[in-house]
């Protein structure tokens, strides 16, 4: 299994809308184990393929403690077919905006379908931090930050700073 970089804030790419997994072949399969292996790493409790350079609707979670053991999740094409009443805020963090954390209020369940690893069609109820972290997961596929739940003030200057730091 091989560490992928994983870019930063301003690349283009984590702002591009991924596109559809057509077939789940070996190729998704190692980008679905290098990813993971590149989450455990860093570490992470979730990854998506954008933050990698690859802007294909796939993640990679886990939000097991590190008592437990592993609970390797990956999700191809996951789509959320509800969002539950409540809601949950927590300060999330992101690799690739290093250093920086935004409270961000979500709904605290939902109900997600994927295709698994082994392209399998599976649905899944989620709460906690799993739900949140789908979210976040899925916001990247679609291009969406958690800067961007900040004023644009706010977003602005850590663009700002991270444009500068790309540039020395
Ligand atoms: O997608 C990412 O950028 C990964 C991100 C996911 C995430 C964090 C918090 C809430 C929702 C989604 C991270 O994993 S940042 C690192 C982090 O949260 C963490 C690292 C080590 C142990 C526990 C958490
Ligand atoms: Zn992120």
């Amino acid at each position: 299994m091989a560490l992928l970089p994983i870019l930063t804030l301003p690349d283009p790419i984590l702002r591009d809308v991924a596109a559809r997994v057509e077939r789940v072949d070996g190729e998704v399969r190692r980008l679905a184990d290098d990813m993971l292996a590149t989450m455990y790493d860093a570490p992470g409790i979730g990854l998506a393929a954008p933050q990698v350079g690859i802007s294909r609707r796939l993640i990679v979670l886990d939000v097991s403690d590190d008592d437990g053991a592993a609970r390797p999740l990956v999700m191809i094409n996951p789509e959320i077919l509800h969002l539950g009443d409540g809601r949950r805020s927590y300060e999330e963090g992101c690799l690739s905006i290093p250093d920086v954390k935004v409270e961000i209020e979500r709904p605290s369940t939902l109900t997600v379908a994927y295709l698994d690893r082994d392209g399998v069609r599976q649905q899944l109820d989620a709460d906690g931090l799993l739900a949140t972290a789908i979210q976040h997961e899925i916001d990247h596929l679609d291009g969406r930050l958690i800067i961007d739940f900040l004023s644009r003030l706010k977003r602005d200057i850590i663009v700002r700073r991270f444009r500068k730091s790309a540039r020395t």
